[in-house]
């Protein structure tokens, strides 16, 4: 039986990545006095690693060596990476980014029916905070029974770190669950740990392959602003709490 539903932030709540993280990163690395500039293309490729340091770290790899290799470059990478934070809440905390067509509704659909909520992302925790506050108000904290986010677990996504670290903190098992996300790094980790996950795309992921995913769409719409079906099988226009038990339990049969 469905009991609970786990949510990705980044791209799955909001499109947080092209206009809030691109634009923090890149307001660090000018305060910081780094010639680095991420524009939008090239944000996409990065968005290949996820966290934000090691996406910093992979980047000096491929582009600024001689960054890398100054004695302090960890530490540099870690007092960039609290700047950027700074300026991506500041970002949020000025309304800028909703969240996507039909998650609020989704996610109050979920509390009236009892079910649990809970978030599983790679993002730093004051990011998940300044989201959920900015959109849905401070007390919506309280909706999610487990925020799993960031650095708590040992592997970022594509590892299925932090969805166990969630399920075992929900203390249920990945058939009562199921996972939304919208890239292929968080659907393998979701997969990763059994999850049966619903996809929501962005422009960022559109190519991405999401082949063992029970259902993907362009997002959770509503009424009058319509889902695309993508794969899978929905009845409705939009994505509903009754159109995700009908698509888990086809996954997960109750025996
Ligand atoms: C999200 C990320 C994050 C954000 C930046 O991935 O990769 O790294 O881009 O967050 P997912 P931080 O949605 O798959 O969890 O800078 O706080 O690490
Ligand atoms: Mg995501």
């Amino acid at each position: 039986m469905l009991k609970a539903l786990i949510f990705d932030v980044d791209g799955t709540l909001a499109d947080t990545e092209k206009d809030g993280h691109r634009v923090a990163f890149n307001l660090a690395f000018k305060a910081a006095n780094l010639s680095w500039h991420w524009n939008e293309r090239c944000y996409g490729d990065l968005l290949a690693v996820t966290g934000g340091k090691e996406r910093m770290r992979f980047y000096a790899e491929q582009y600024d060596p001689a960054f890398l290799a100054q004695k302090n470059a960890h530490q540099i990478i870690i007092d960039l990476h609290a700047r950027k934070t700074r300026y991506y809440v500041e970002l949020l905390s000025q309304g800028k980014i909703p969240l996507r067509p039909g998650v609020e509704r989704l996610l109050n659909e979920a509390r009236a029916a009892k079910l649990t909520l809970a978030i599983a992302t790679t993002t730093t925790p004051e990011n998940v905070t300044a989201l959920i506050e900015n959109t849905l108000g401070a007390a919506a904290m309280n909706w999610f029974q487990c925020i799993g986010a960031g650095d708590i677990v040992p592997e970022k996504k594509p590892a299925a770190d932090i969805y166990e670290y969630v399920l075992k903190r929900l203390n249920l098992s990945a058939k009562e669950c199921i996972a939304f996300e919208d890239s292929e790094n968080g659907t393998l980790s979701a997969q990763g740990a059994n999850l049966a996950t619903i996809i929501t795309t962005n422009d960022y992921t559109l190519d991405h392959n999401f082949k063992d995913a029970v259902l993907v769409l362009n997002q959770y719409g509503e009424a009058n602003n319509p889902a695309t079906v993508i794969t899978g099988k929905m009845t409705k226009p939009y994505l509903d709490l009754a159109s995700i038990r009908a698509i888990h339990e086809a996954k997960c049969p109750a025996i």
